[in-house]
């Protein structure tokens, strides 16, 4: 029997990006280095040598991108500011010319009627701080308050919705501990002082963001997989610990309150990334992040079945065959939609936020135009759906689910991986700079339009 699901009045809709992803302009109008610019023209770093050099050309192409936005009829845009466009070497001199794009794209996006979303900080530290250590230091946390400050004074009378960081585990292990993202770092002490300067940056940015915009909602975005022991094994489930707690526990519980997990901490001490003596977390750090927030946003994609070959070794992934496309995304991801509701019950139920924002989730699917024009991607519509569906299943169990958005509203630069990961619902073909919306965008705008769908 056809059922409809029809989301909350005021349910917003959105999509979203950032600014490495789909900027390029790279050295335009006095921007500075940022360490993904580093890191992708250092040779071997991402896959077939790709840069963000000039990505979706949005910089340039950004009041058409608008028009894009508005065909499909999003309500809310998420989109990050790149740090060092706006401070070239991460403090002091203020580069206007990069103020000036954000605002006029913030005013292009409220004449459209679409409620921006901005993200602080999605991965682009200015070189010039990372020159000084990055976030394995304490200064630059308290850079990153200075830059929200600068950011606020211009963006915060029109901008209402903030996210502080996104993925600060992904920028603390891949970027410091696996070095698989920019810095490219490979030290695994350094990369938990990385993290805990991630969260104090976040606690002393959220009343900066109060104080120049009266009205606004502070939030983080954290990722999250839906993630179970491959086996009741005490191997397998000790691995599902330390790795939820590495990934999940160690953002969450700190920003709630909670302070640092005890069996985390435990296992950093016995792994000796976190040596004894360690001093960068002093007196009041906890409280800072503590801060209280306004939503959480929670970035969801698959689901991860973890085991562990020998005790106390890396846990894994573990990824049954045959992976079918349906079930499969190209990154190897597994579509799971029950997760989604597991993920979302567990953040509200567990650590009780105002409210909560999906403030990422999508499929990279690589299907291309047919020979009409049309990109009939089928299996981000059948993805999408899903999760769409169990975002409401979410709601109906009681949590305080405010808004959904789509990862990504381009095809854009998907960091290791370049550009031979596809997330977008509108395809862009880098050599014309030609859009076009995929069969996924024209599905998303009846949902938005209905406000929901009706179910086979
Ligand atoms: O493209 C990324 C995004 O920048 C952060 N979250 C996951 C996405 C897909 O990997």
């Amino acid at each position: 029997m056809a059922n409809k699901i029809i989301f909350p009045e005021n349910f917003l809709w959105g999509a979203a990006t950032a600014s490495y992803q789909i900027e390029g302009a790279w050295n335009k109008h006095g921007k500075g280095e940022s360490i993904w610019d580093r890191f992708s023209h250092t040779p071997g770093k991402i896959l077939n040598n790709d840069t963000g050099d000039v990505a979706d050309d949005h910089y340039r192409l950004w009041k058409k991108d608008i028009g894009l936005m508005k065909k499909i009829g999003l309500q809310a845009y998420r989109f990050s500011i790149s740090w060092p466009r706006i401070l070239p070497a991460g403090r002091g001199r203020v580069n206007q010319k990069g103020l000036d794009f954000y605002s006029k794209l913030v005013d292009g996006l409220l004449e459209a009627g679409i409620k921006p979303f901005v993200t602080l900080y999605h991965w682009d530290l200015p070189q010039a701080l990372e020159d000084e250590g990055g976030w394995t230091v304490r200064s630059t946390a308290e850079a990153f308050a200075d830059y929200a400050d600068v950011v606020m004074r211009t963006l915060g009378d029109r901008v209402k919705n903030w996210i502080t960081h996104n993925e600060p585990a992904v920028v603390a292990w891949l970027g410091y501990e696996t070095g698989v993202h920019a810095p490219g770092m490979t030290d695994p002490v350094k990369a938990v002082a990385a993290s805990h300067h991630l969260l104090l940056s976040h606690g002393w940015a959220v009343p900066v963001i109060r104080r120049n915009s009266p009205g606004a909602e502070v939030g983080i975005a954290l990722n999250c997989n839906w993630t179970v022991a491959a086996s009741n094994s005490a191997m397998d489930l000790d691995a599902h610990r330390r790795s939820d707690g590495k990934w999940v526990r160690w953002f969450a519980d700190p920003v709630f309150g909670r302070g640092y997990p005890a069996d985390v901490v435990e296992d950093f001490k016995r792994l000796g990334t976190l040596p004894d003596g360690t001093n960068f977390i002093q007196p009041g750090d906890l409280d800072i992040i503590a801060t209280p927030m306004d939503f959480i946003g929670v970035n969801y994609y698959n689901r991860g079945i973890i085991r562990v070959n020998a005790p106390g070794n890396e846990p894994q992934n573990i990824f049954p065959s045959p992976q079918t496309p349906e079930h499969w995304t190209e990154m190897g991801w597994e579509n799971h939609p029950d997760g989604l509701v597991g993920v979302l019950a567990r953040y509200y139920f567990g650590y009780q936020p105002p409210k909560l924002y999906i403030t990422e989730n999508g499929a990279s699917y690589s299907t291309p135009p047919d020979e009409n024009g049309n990109v009939p991607d089928v299996h981000r519509v059948n993805y999408l759906r899903t999760h769409v569906a169990a975002a409401y299943r979410a709601i109906q169990a009681g949590v305080p689910l405010a808004g959904y958005f789509v990862w990504s509203l381009f095809d854009n630069f998907e960091w290791s991986f370049g550009y031979s990961q596809r997330f977008g619902i509108v395809w862009v073909d880098y050599a014309s700079q030609k859009r076009i919306l995929k069969d996924s965008a024209k599905w998303y705008k009846t949902v938005i339009k209905r406000n929901g769908f009706q179910t086979v």
